[in-house]
Order: C-alpha cells, then sequence, then structure tokens
C-alpha cells in the first residue's frame, strides 16, 4: 500500500489556511480518500491550553518557554501523524514547524534566532509540500477579525513574512510552494489541488525525520 503523503499549510495569519484546509479535506472525503486534518497548535491538550492563554493575552511566558511548549504540542503528535501516513492516510496540517521558527524568530529576542528555534522541531516528521498561502502583511490586516490575538499585529506580520522569506531561501525552501493568497478562493482551491496532484511521496518513510 502507498502511505499516505503529508501536507503543510502556512502563511501569515489570515492567509487563507485554515478555510483552505478544510475545503480540501472535504475534496479528499468526496474522492474516498483516506484523510486527516491536524492543526496546531492543538488548543486541547495541556500545552495547547498554555498556549491558547499566552495567545488570547491571559498569561504570560518567556519567550523561550511558549516556544518549546508550541514544539511539545507538535510532538505529542508525531506517532499518530506517522502511524497515519503509513496507513495509507494523507495528513493535512494547518501550520507546523515552519511557523514555530519563524514567529518565534520574529520576536526581538537576541538568544532566540531561527537556528534556534529549529532545533527542537529537528526529527518531527518532514512534510512532502508545505503549501504556502502568500498574502501581503497589508492585505492580511484588512481580513476579518484581525487583531485578536497576540501576534496579530502588522509590525509582527511584516516580521513573519519577512522570516518566512528567508526560510525559503534555505535548506527548508525545497519543500515550499508559494500560492498568491489574494487571489479567489476557488483559483487558490484549484491551484492547491494542482500542486497536490504532482506530488511525488517518494520520500522513504525512514528518511522522513526533519534534520
Ligand atoms: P492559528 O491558530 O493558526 O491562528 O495560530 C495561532 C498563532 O500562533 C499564530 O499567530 C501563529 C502562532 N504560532 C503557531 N505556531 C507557533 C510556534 O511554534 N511558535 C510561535 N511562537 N508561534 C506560533
Ligand atoms: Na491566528
Ligand atoms: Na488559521
Amino acid at each position: 500500500m502507498a502511505r499516505g503523503k503529508l501536507v503543510v499549510f502556512e502563511g501569515l495569519d489570515r492567509a487563507g489556511k485554515t478555510t483552505q484546509c478544510m475545503r480540501l479535506v472535504e475534496t479528499f472525503k468526496r474522492r474516498a480518500e483516506p484523510v486527516r486534518l491536524i492543526r496546531f497548535p492543538d488548543r486541547s491538550t495541556a500545552t495547547g491550553k498554555a498556549i491558547d492563554a499566552y495567545l488570547k493575552g491571559e498569561s504570560e511566558q518567556e519567550d523561550h518557554v511558549i516556544h518549546l511548549l508550541f514544539s511539545i504540542n507538535r510532538w505529542e503528535k508525531v506517532a499518530s501523524i506517522e502511524a497515519d501516513i503509513q496507513a495509507g492516510i494523507t495528513v493535512i496540517i494547518d501550520r507546523y514547524y515552519y511557523s514555530g521558527c519563524v514567529y518565534s524568530a520574529a520576536k526581538d529576542n537576541p538568544t532566540l534566532d531561527l537556528s534556534w528555534a529549529r532545533h527542537p522541531e529537528v526529527g518531527l516528521p518532514r512534510p512532502d509540500i508545505c503549501i504556502f498561502l502568500d498574502i501581503s502583511a497589508e492585505d492580511a490586516a484588512r481580513r476579518g477579525s484581525f487583531g485578536e490575538e497576540k501576534y496579530e499585529t502588522r509590525k509582527m506580520q511584516e516580521r513573519v513574512r519577512q522570516l518566512f522569506g528567508v526560510l525559503q531561501s534555505s535548506p527548508e525552501g525545497e519543500d515550499f510552494v508559494k500560492i498568491d493568497a489574494g487571489a479567489s478562493l476557488e483559483s487558490v482551491e484549484e491551484r492547491i489541488l494542482e500542486v497536490i496532484a504532482a506530488i511525488d511521496a517518494h520520500v522513504d518513510i525512514e528518511d522522513l525525520p526533519l534534520r
């Protein structure tokens, strides 16, 4: 049996990731192809509850501490992600370690750069593809309910976008496919389906961990 694919969606807040992930899951279901959707942070676990309180401004956390909590929140799901992929289920992830590195490094903390942020992520399953829904910080800010959570400020989003650019020209960039998220919902969806159809899941399961 062919292994499932591991597909990650990334982008700024309000880029449309969650909407597109949900539509993609519906497409898989319509085609009777096994699929599972995961969203990080998963706010339902103990670490997720701490993260949720932090994002809502109800609690404070030291920058490295919250970074590690986000990382734990991903590690908690590794065994089930690997099991699903091996069982032929395609796993779609709404945000992953790319956000992990970029959002943390976007803070003005001299001891928390991209390379520090990447360390706790090493060993997580590396996706077949990272679909980057590209939107300017300005357009993102115009979309609904922007500004509700911790990182939803124009300054932070601009820095995040810049660092996603840095990531795309690092070895991580190999995984990236950029899609213009300013286009209509339908044309973004169409482009996503093309990109996914073209994935050649050639990576052996043993080669999956991020190095
Ligand atoms: P979302 O539920 O997709 O809106 O994500 C919540 C926020 O958390 C979003 O602003 C991105 C941010 N985020 C996601 N993963 C990480 C991470 O690992 N580290 C940090 N610092 N922020 C993250
Ligand atoms: Na958000
Ligand atoms: Na989202």
